[in-house]
């Protein structure tokens, strides 16, 4: 029996998920059951004629505030229908600027969950109860302003689907295995050998696995000495290397 993990998206715009979660290497594991996910409308979960989502912050301010009663009935639908269906209960998570920084980390760890609900602010904020006592985790993408959710939903189901058995090659889990060790990678040719008159580096020609194998080390070690001096920092297994 193959783990397949249920990801259910809450959303005002759910025409946005259409094109990447049915192309590529996420249509794909879609298609072959390895993943299900379930893109849901917050306005369906309104009762009023105009479909009311939002409205004026208490104590004045510009801007929206998402109101809590469409987003409670949602997730409380959503979840117990997770649930009748003999599934585990979802785990609730918030994209927001204010979530904790997603990583590779947060992906591996989600990857392991059975049910993940993915709701998606927009640009206005969200009623303070909501937060409390609806959602369990809180994420952002990044230091950088999107218009919505949405976007930042879709960079953590790939960041995940991508990590589930099966999903890629048996190849790239190997890959993933020897390469994931908080470096950078090294650079990489192919043919041809030349190409207007920039050479490939010789040692890759050498032959020689044992140096070529250190000769990528070092290229690792020093890309990600110049560029990500924070991954140096940040990782105590790749101090030993740093010292070498
Ligand atoms: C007025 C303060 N703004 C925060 C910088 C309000 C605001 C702007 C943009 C509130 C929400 C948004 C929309 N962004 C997201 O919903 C979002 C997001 C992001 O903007 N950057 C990185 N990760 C994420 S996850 C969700």
């Amino acid at each position: 029996m193959i783990n397949s993990v249920r990801i259910d998206i809450l959303t005002l715009f759910p025409d946005m998920f259409a094109g990447p979660f049915n192309e590529s290497i996420i249509g794909r594991a879609v298609e072959r059951g390895l993943v299900h996910i379930s893109i849901h409308n917050l306005r369906d979960y309104t009762h009023d004629r105009h479909h009311t989502v939002d409205d004026c912050p208490y104590g004045g301010g510009v801007g929206m505030i998402l109101k809590p009663e469409p987003l409670f009935e949602a997730v409380e639908s959503i979840k117990s229908a997770v649930i009748q269906r003999g599934e585990a209960t979802p785990r609730v998570v918030l994209l927001t600027p204010q979530g904790g920084l997603f990583c590779q980390h947060i992906a591996a760890e989600m990857a392991n969950l059975k049910a993940l609900l993915l709701i998606c602010g927009h640009y206005e904020g969200i009623d303070e109860r909501v937060r409390e006592h609806l959602i369990d985790d809180e994420i952002s993408i990044g230091d950088y302003v999107l218009t919505g959710g949405e976007l930042a939903a879709m960079v953590v189901v790939d960041a995940i689907v991508r990590l589930l058995p099966g999903v890629l090659g048996a190849d790239s889990a190997l890959n993933e295995d020897s390469h994931t060790n908080g470096l950078l990678e090294y650079p990489q040719y192919t043919r041809p050998r030349e190409y207007r008159g920039w050479e490939v580096p010789p040692i890759l020609l050498s032959g020689n696995h044992a140096e070529i194998a250190r000769w990528r080390g070092e290229q690792s070690l020093s890309r990600t000495r110049q560029r990500r001096p924070d991954l140096l920092a940040r990782d105590s297994d790749t101090k030993a290397k740093r010292e070498n």
